[in-house]
């Protein structure tokens, strides 16, 4: 009786890790499917600086490929042929061979040397930077990107999430972060690069022209939080003609008209007190201008409507989605142990983030504002006028 349940068991144990393990496979395959689906992928190079890597990567694969192949062939090979048989007596014991031990202690050692000095020489080369360049500066936010490019006329122009870069020329972003460390990623385009608070890292890519029209996705590769895994960003290769055109169509601000309509609703919820828009305010716009005002507590919503996400491109830029997110936004972020994150509420005389909040990073809830809970309704209308719907 006993050893029959005892075999059962074993049985049952072993069917369960089976499932669990294809469980696993499946699951592998399905985040593999999803990512080649955005377009996230190193092995398919797009521009120089991925490739550059890529064609780094390839030969090492082959050398670990072969080193492994033989380590595990002389493995099997040696075991089988020196197995235990009946009548054998004990092999002959040896205690060290010179000549064996010192080829493969320099063999690998020329191998991984040979390998160093390539990849150091790609480490530095990615790094640099490059006359005539586009300059753009990389913010990583908890949990979005900055793009800024006024380095290079210096006009204002900034947006948040999805990055516009010419094909065919090179992009040199600097990287800096004013909260934890993230990483910089666009696998099609080019390697991970830290972003980190205190210190400017550099590196560039290069979309192929050919490129053109394509849209790439990046990641977040460094842990910087709850909703970190959610952190990307979208990026869109355009031809130089179509560059100009999206960059021209981020310098204008708002008209008059449209502030005064989007006042309704900002002097009530202050959104201009942690979103930049041009326009709204001639005393912020100066001190922007001059550089004296940090601009990026949230993402900068005066061209909002010409993107297709928001959110670190987490939601599509839709009427549902995003009176949705202005309605409630913690509810759209992830928190702690899957619930939504638990954000600042707004305090009773507008200001928001004290050291006191179980947390304070994100967009605080409207529907829970302690001093005038918001509406449906009233998010329905900031989102129509948000998307140009209608733009007065
Ligand atoms: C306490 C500061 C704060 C206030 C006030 C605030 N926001 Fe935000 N908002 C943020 C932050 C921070 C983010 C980025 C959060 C994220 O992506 O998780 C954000 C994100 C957004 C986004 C997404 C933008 C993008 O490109 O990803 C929109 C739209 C937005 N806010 C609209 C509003 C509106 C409309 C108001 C006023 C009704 C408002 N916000 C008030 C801090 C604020
Ligand atoms: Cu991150």
């Amino acid at each position: 009786m006993t050893q029959r349940s005892v075999g059962r068991g074993r049985s049952f144990g072993s069917r369960r890790k089976l499932g669990a393990l294809a469980g696993l496979f499946a699951l592998v395959a399905a985040g593999c499917a999803k990512a080649s689906d955005k377009q996230q992928n190193g092995l398919r190079p797009a521009g120089k600086g991925a490739r550059d890597i890529y064609h780094l990567f390839m030969p090492f694969v082959v050398i670990a490929v072969l080193v492994g192949l033989g380590v595990m062939f002389a493995t099997v090979y040696f075991a089988i042929k020196y197995r235990e048989r009946p009548g054998n007596e004990n092999p002959r014991q040896v205690h060290g061979n010179t000549k064996l031990e010192i080829t493969w202690t320099i063999l690998p050692a020329l191998i991984m040397i040979v390998m160093a000095v390539f990849t150091v020489d790609l480490i530095w080369n990615q790094a640099g930077s490059h006359p005539g360049s586009l300059h753009v500066t990389v913010t990583g936010k908890q949990w979005w990107w900055e793009f800024d490019y006024t380095n290079n006329t210096g006009k204002q122009v900034f947006t948040a999430n999805e990055l516009h870069i010419p094909a065919g020329r090179y992009i040199d972003f600097s990287l800096r972060s004013d909260n934890v460390i993230h990483s910089f990623w666009i696998p099609s385009l080019n390697g991970k690069k830290d972003v980190m608070p205190g210190h400017l890292n550099t590196m560039w890519v290069k979309a192929d022209a050919s490129d053109a029209g394509k849209v790439f996705y990046g990641q977040c590769v460094e842990y910087c939080g709850l909703s970190h895994a959610d952190m990307r960003l979208k990026v869109f290769v355009d031809s130089p003609a179509d560059f100009q055109k999206w960059y021209q169509s981020q310098l204008p601000g708002w008209t008059p008209t449209e502030v005064a309509t989007f006042n309704k609703w900002n002097s009530t919820y202050q959104c201009s007190g942690c979103h930049y828009i041009k326009g709204v305010d001639a005393t912020t716009d100066k001190a922007v201008e001059k550089g004296t005002m940090p601009i990026d507590f949230g993402p900068n919503l005066t061209h909002l409507d010409e993107r297709t996400t928001f959110a670190s491109a987490k939601y599509q830029l839709t009427r549902d989605n995003l009176w949705q997110w202005i309605y409630d936004a913690p509810a759209h972020r992830a928190g702690e142990f899957g619930k939504p994150n638990e954000c600042p509420k707004r305090g009773a005389n507008g200001a928001v983030h004290t050291d006191k909040d179980p947390c304070h990073v994100g967009m605080p809830s409207f529907k829970n504002d302690p001093v005038e809970p918001m509406s449906p309704d009233t998010a329905k209308q900031i989102a129509d006028f948000l998307l140009g719907i209608p733009k007065q």
